[in-house]
Parts: structure tokens; sequence; C-alpha cells
């Protein structure tokens, strides 16, 4: 059984992540003795000639991909267009958006063979094994008669420890690195909150799951070795269990790890003790979801938390001389023009970083199943507009012109244009244009006169439209650092990302 994964592309800002999804099924599948390859069309050009040459010249059995709701149809289209060249592949999809609306998925898109729901680690294992469908736990499937069939929930992994680490080489790492990515590590899995417009409890659980610190950090050492010089860790809430925090941090301060680091974290569950740890360790940035600057808000989406601690949590995160980013959801149930103000008033009065989202009901949150009841009209079911940079939804008190005008005066303050799917805001420009248009691919075999560098400059100062010092810059940079490299064939130059 061979298996392609593809990352499919989505609208990202400053840089893209590899997701920690598709790296956990990848590590379990290469270690269990499958073959695994993946194609990555989040960091090179999306097309359908990619694509078909791909499922051509590898013959996959199995194609998986992952998503989230705003980029759901562009995944399923990628499977469509896998379907269409060999119809004898099985398809697979999973993440947070299929996994609560695996009926509608597998109705409208005849292409999907199985959706994944939640936890898919275990479960991919046994779709390559070919056991019997109805036999897999935590999948969706299409019965002969063409009917939806969902089976059993599929439990949590009680002991994440034995899962094997992320398989980090089978993505090109270069390429993130060239685009100034951070790595993402995990460590731990699990919520016990339920936030209304979150699904990430339903995802991981409510109980928390904790890895080992030591497989953690050496996980880290590994990420570290790829050339990354910062890693977030992408748990729900890294500070939900102190006494396994302190233990990550203690193992990063014996190791003499020198690395900066970031978490999401929830206002009631960090002290300054936590804090301080934290900072030694090397973390730098702390991101708090505040949400709203509105306490009935707060209550009605089961926040559980006040204005008071948030104010209280940001200057325990300053004092600890740790940096805050303070997230805020807009349009959120009970939003008004005045609750509007609210929040942006809190906003600036937090004297720290902030940023702001628009609420997008995915599938699986309260607020969506309970949209009546939370008094929020959903606008429409078009995935690709729940990015959470628009307005998809009113309140009786907040139209969604209202909702946008903040975010207008949000991005106006940062002298920024609004998120543009189409153009988005990357911190390297000239690698995300060499990436999108796959230009290092398409040139193909070269005949340098001198220095394959320089040659390499001036070719690109004729067709892309940066400057020629930048361009001078940033491959000089990447090849130095050995993210952009050229191998000699027959005398001829080829170059590629390393
Ligand atoms: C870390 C994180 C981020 C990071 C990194 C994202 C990334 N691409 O890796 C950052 C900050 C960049 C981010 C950005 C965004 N995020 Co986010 N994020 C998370 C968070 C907290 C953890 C995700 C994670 O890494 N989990 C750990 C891995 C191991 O689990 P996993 O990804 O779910 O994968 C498992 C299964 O889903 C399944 N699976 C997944 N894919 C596949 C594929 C196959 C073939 C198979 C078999 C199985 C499978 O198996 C995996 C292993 O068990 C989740 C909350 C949560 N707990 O899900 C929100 C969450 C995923 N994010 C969310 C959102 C909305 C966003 C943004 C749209 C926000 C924005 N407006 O920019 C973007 C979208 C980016 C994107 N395309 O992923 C929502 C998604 C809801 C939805 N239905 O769309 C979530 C669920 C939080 C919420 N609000 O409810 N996010
Ligand atoms: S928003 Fe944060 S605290 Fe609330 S359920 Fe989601 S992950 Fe948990």
């Amino acid at each position: 059984m061979k298996t392609l994964l593809i990352n499919p592309p989505y609208p990202f800002t400053e840089f893209p992540i590899i997701p920690m999804g598709l790296l956990y099924i990848s590590g379990i599948l290469e270690h269990n003795g499958y073959k695994v390859e993946v194609l990555d069309l989040l960091v090179s050009k999306n097309s359908r000639e990619k694509i078909e040459r791909k499922i051509k010249q590898y013959q996959p059995d199995v194609v998986g991909i992952t998503c989230v709701t705003m980029n759901y149809p562009a995944a399923s289209e990628i499977l469509k267009q896998c379907k269409s060249v060999n119809k004898d592949i099985i398809t697979v999809i999973g993440g947070p958006h299929v996994t609560f609306a695996p009926v509608e998925t597998l109705t409208e898109a005849p292409w999907i063979d199985i959706v994944v729901r939640r936890e898919g680690d275990y479960t991919i294992l046994d779709i390559v094994n070919g056991k019997k469908l109805s036999e897999i736990d935590g999948i969706a499937y299409r019965e002969n008669d063409g009917s939806v069939k969902l089976t059993r929930e599929r439990a949590l992994i009680e002991n994440l420890d034995e899962l094997p680490f992320p398989a980090r080489h089978l993505f090109q790492t270069s390429r993130y690195l060239a685009l100034d990515a951070h790595a993402s590590i995990v460590a731990g899995r699990g919520c016990p909150f339920n936030c209304i417009f979150c699904v990430g409890s339903k995802m991981g659980g409510r109980r928390g799951r904790f890895r080992n610190p030591k497989l953690i950090i050496d996980e880290v050492e590994q990420a570290l070795g790829y050339g990354f010089k910062e890693v977030n860790f992408e748990d729900d809430l890294l500070t939900l269990n102190h006494k396994h925090l302190h233990t990550v941090c203690d193992e990063i301060i014996a190791r003499g790890l020198k690395f900066n680091w970031s978490a999401f974290a929830r206002v009631d569950t960090v002290n300054t003790d936590i804090l301080k740890k934290m900072r030694q360790a090397g973390c730098t940035w702390v991101s708090y979801g505040v949400e709203s600057g509105n306490q009935q808000i707060l209550d009605l989406v089961k926040k559980k938390i006040t204005l008071d601690r948030v104010r209280e949590a940001v200057k325990m995160a300053k004092d600890a001389d740790i940096k805050v980013l303070a997230s805020f959801i807009i349009g959120l149930p009970g939003e008004t023009k005045e609750t509007l103000k609210d929040t942006m008033n809190f906003a600036q009065e937090l004297q720290t970083f902030y940023g702001f989202h628009v609420l997008a009901p995915f599938p699986g949150s309260e607020v969506r199943e309970e949209a009546d009841k939370y008094g929020i009209e959903i606008l429409t079911d078009d995935w690709a507009r729940y990015d959470a940079n628009r307005a998809v939804t009113r309140t009786k008190g907040a139209s969604p012109e209202d909702i946008n005008s903040v975010l207008h005066k949000y991005f106006q303050g940062l002298k920024q244009p609004l998120p543009d799917p189409a153009k988005p805001r990357v911190k390297s420009p000239l690698a995300w244009t060499l990436m999108q248009r796959d230009i290092i691919e398409s040139l193909g075999p070269l005949s340098p006169k001198g220095d394959p560098v320089e040659d390499l400059v001036n070719r690109l100062a004729d067709i892309i439209l940066h400057s020629r010092e930048q361009i001078s810059k940033g491959i000089r940079d990447w090849h130095n650092r050995g993210l952009l490299k050229y191998d000699l064939k027959d005398g001829r130059v080829i170059w590629r990302w390393g």
C-alpha cells in the first residue's frame, strides 16, 4: 500500500505551518513500514497538471488530505482531481471540518471515499491495513447502495508517547525556512473548556493528555536540527497542567537549549510562577484567547474568564518579560455596536499586541448547532468564506457591515490592507513568489557562464517583479543556508529547494 498525503493551500498570513495532523499521519504510516510521500501544495504551485503527474508517477493506493473549514473546498477539489486520474485510488479526508460534517461531505463529494473523524493516527493504519470499513472506528464511508455510514466513535489515544515522532523529513522544510516559518510541536492534546465558538475540545477531548517531557524536547531538538530557530507549541492550552509544563521547561533548561518559543494560554491558567519559568525556558510570546471586551458576551460564550483577570494575566506576562498577543473574536452572540466599541476600547486599554478575528460558526461548534438560541443568523455556507476575516453572520444588534468596519479600523490602525485571500501578506514575499509559481522548478538545466548563484540572480531579475537587490540578498542567503541548492548533471546546473 502506497499513500500520498496532500497538504492543500490556504491563504495564510505571515508564514505557513507544516500541519501537525499530516505530520503525525505520515509518521505513523512510515513507522509501520508503509511507503508515504507528501505533495505540498501549500508551499508550491497548486495545479491540476502537477497533481496528475504525481499520481501517474507515484501510483498511490491511498490519497489522504487534511483541511479546516475554509480550505475544505480546495481540498475536496484536489481529491476530485486525484480520483479522475485513477478511480481506484482510495481517497481519505481528515481534520476538524469534515469530522463534524461527515454526511454532508460524502453526500456532496462522491469522489471522497472515507472521512476520518477526530484523531486519525490509528484510523489511517486500519485503512491501509485493509480492515473492513464497517469495522474501523472513527470513520464515515459510503455503503454499496450509496448510503453514508458512520462507524463508532474512536476512543482517544490514551498514551500519546506510543505515537512515532511526526515525519518532518517528508516535508521540504527548506521551503518553510525560506518563508521564515517556525516549527510546531504538540506537547499534549485536549482542553477541558467548552467555549461555544471552538471545536478544539471536541477534537482532542476534554481531558488533557500529556506527552513525556523528555520526548517532547527530543522532538524539539530534532526540529531545531532542521534549522528552525523558533517553536510554537500548538496545544490548545499549553498552560493547562502546570506540573507537566514545569517539567517541560526544566528539560529545556537542563539541556541548555536556546530557542524562542510561543504558546496558546488562557488568562486563568497562568500565574507568575509558571510564566517566569516559561520565560526562563525561552518563551517569548503567549497568545491569550480574550475574545471580547464585554463581560456579558464572555459569559454568554462560556469563556469563563473576567475582564479583570485578563488585565491581571497580561500584566503578569509582561512582568515576566513575555510578550502578549490578546486574541479577540468579533461578531459573537450578543454583539451590538456598543459591545464592539467595548472590545476595541478594551483591546487598546491592555497596552499590548492584539488581533481581531471574526466569528465563523464552524460545523461542530455549539454556536452553529444552537445558532437560534444564541441569536446568530448564519448568512452563508460558502466554506471558503469561513476564514474568520470577514463577517458570515449577523446578530440582532450588529450587522455584517458593523462587524467588518471594526476589522477595517483595526487594519487601518496597523497601516495594513484588509486580509485578502488572493494576496496573502507574507514575511518573505520573494520566497512566496518563487514557490507559488514553481519558478525554481521551471528553470530546468542551466548552463551559467560564471558563478551559478550570480547567474540565477540575473535570470530571476529578468522574470519576476522584485528588485535585483532583494533577489540577490534572498538567493544568496538561502543558498548559504542550504535551503536552495544546485546539482550538476552532465555539466549543467539544476536548482532545487534543498
Ligand atoms: C495549532 C492550531 C493552529 C496553528 C497551526 C495550524 C496548522 N495548519 O497546523 C495556527 C495558529 C497557524 C492556526 C491557524 C488557523 N486555525 Co487553528 N488551530 C490550531 C489548534 C489549536 C491545534 C491544531 C493541531 O495542530 N492539532 C494537533 C494535530 C495532531 O491534530 P489535527 O490537526 O486535528 O490532526 C488530527 C486529526 O484531525 C486527523 N487528521 C487531520 N488531517 C488528516 C488527514 C488525514 C488523511 C487523516 C487520515 C487524518 C487527519 O488526524 C490527525 C492526527 O490525530 C486547533 C484546535 C484543535 N485542537 O483542533 C485550531 C483549529 C484547527 N484552528 C482553527 C482555525 C479556524 C484556524 C484558522 C482558520 C484561523 C485563521 N483565521 O487564520 C487558521 C487556519 C490554518 C489552517 N489551514 O490550518 C479551527 C478550525 C475550525 C474549522 N472547522 O475550520 C480550530 C479547530 C480551532 C477552533 N476555532 O475551533 N491554527
Ligand atoms: S477556545 Fe481555548 S479554552 Fe476555549 S475550548 Fe477552545 S481551546 Fe479550549
